[in-house]
């Protein structure tokens, strides 16, 4: 594949942009290439500046559930470009879109909409240390909850991928009453809230891992941590920013039918516009002014556009079949990609949750951070290399999550398996 326009384009946004991507996440250094610059994109497909077709598997990091510009929420946006854009004042959509969210999912009571979901983890964490009067909350190791200063602590995505241990700018007092258990450890969390029974005030979760790679949570996870946040006062919060309309209509939660205190969306719920949002139990979500005391604002919050591209994209994932189709292609990726690994014999995990999985390169099972660090980075590059080549992007990082849509189809399922068994053949031709 030629890639020369992509190469010039990276030149030129290195001289204006830090390290010429406007999020870590983007960059290729990691897998030893150079960005593709993304030209246009539709269904399951993207085409790069340099005409290059590829079948996309990264879909804008989970928004695009639906496939690259469906019609349903192109008609949405136009409809709504004709009556402004921005309003910073209520409208009826975002009741709209309040009230869907609230009947889809289980624990959902009220919302407050915010334009990322870097602010939706922020505002969860800051309500439920102003509802409970306590300051510390437990996160997990390699869970990524965005990028605020007390949530920035042994994350995963582009923090693992570059091996960021601390970052400069956050300060140890933002981070003091930050405290960092292993995923799937609930001793580990027991014994965080023996030592400060009085203290905690949030227990923030990805239900599904997703920015360590996919990390499903082990069985009676989530129930353990439900009862460990209803024995110590302290409230339970779904980072459900991946998850949420994903792993099924009403999320994670419902798919494992465990209801936390709050929880967080982004990604899917804006259709590709930039939205996030949190809620959860009225009694809570009440707390946030004006209602009460605290303080949370946005001028973009609940922006028209992004509601109603939102709302378009969730009734479409309410039409019949959907989720169904999504665990279909799913199950064929993980079978296709088993099939390959024991075909080839490499040392390979295929971790899935539905429509979201991760091939790690080890041969341990992957059920935490510290297992999921232990994967052959470098075989990760080489794979992540021959299916660039091959036509199919996947995310430049063994932390990240591959993303199925309803647009992709089980030819191009097994497509991507075939070039991953010839991948596979390959480094292990190479290793002998
Ligand atoms: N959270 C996503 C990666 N796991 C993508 C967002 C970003 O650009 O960091």
């Amino acid at each position: 594949m030629n890639h020369k326009r992509s190469k010039m384009d990276f030149d030129r946004a290195q001289s204006c942009i830090p390290g010429g991507v406007n999020s870590p996440v983007r960059a290729f250094s990691n897998v030893d290439a150079t960005p593709v610059f993304y030209d246009h994109a539709q269904g399951s497909h993207v085409w790069d500046v340099d005409g290059n077709e590829y079948i996309d598997f990264i879909c804008s990091w989970g928004p695009m559930i639906l496939g690259h510009r469906p019609a349903v929420v192109e008609e949405a946006v136009k409809r709504q470009l004709a009556r402004g854009v921005s309003y910073g004042a209520p409208c009826e959509s975002e009741i709209e879109m309040a009230r869907t969210i609230c009947d889809l999912v289980p624990s959902m009571e009220k919302v407050r909409m915010v334009s990322s979901g870097t602010e939706a983890t922020m505002s969860a964490i800051r309500l439920a240390r102003g509802y409970t009067g306590r300051d510390k909350f437990i996160k997990f190791e390699g869970n990524y909850h965005g990028h605020s200063d007390a949530l920035l602590v042994s994350a995963g995505s582009g923090v693992a991928t570059f091996g960021i241990p601390g970052t400069p700018g956050v300060t140890a007092g933002a981070v003091q009453d930050t405290i960092v258990v292993p995923y799937n450890d609930i001793t580990a969390v027991e014994s965080a809230c023996k030592q400060y029974p009085q203290d905690i005030a949030a227990i923030i979760v990805e239900p599904i891992a997703g920015n360590m790679g996919v990390v499903p949570p082990q069985e009676g996870f989530l129930e353990d941590l439900r009862s460990v946040c209803d024995r110590y006062g302290i409230i339970l919060i779904f980072d459900e920013v991946i998850s949420g309309f994903r792993a099924s209509l009403g999320g994670a939660q419902q798919r494992y039918g465990v209801l936390p205190d709050l929880t967080t969306f982004g990604k899917i719920i804006g259709g590709g516009f930039p939205v996030g949002c949190f809620g959860g139990r009225a009694d809570i979500m009440d707390r946030l002014a004006p209602e009460g005391p605290v303080y949370q604002a946005g001028t973009l919050s609940g922006n028209p556009v992004a509601m109603e591209a939102g709302l378009a994209q969730i009734n479409a994932l309410q039409e019949p079949g959907i989720y169904e189709k999504l665990e279909k292609l799913g199950q064929r990726l993980e079978d296709g990609l088993n099939d390959a690994i024991n075909d080839t014999g490499i040392a390979c995990q295929v971790n899935r949750v539905g429509s979201l999985a991760t091939v790690f390169f080890t041969d341990h099972p992957v059920r935490c951070w510290d297992d999921a660090a232990q994967c052959d980075t470098e075989k990760f590059a080489r794979y992540f290399s021959s299916m660039l080549e091959s036509g199919f992007l996947i995310a430049p990082s063994q932390f990240e999550a591959l993303f199925l849509s309803c647009a992709h189809t089980l030819d191009e399922i097994d497509a991507f398996v075939a070039a991953a068994h010839r991948t596979f053949v390959a480094i292990e031709a190479s290793a002998r």
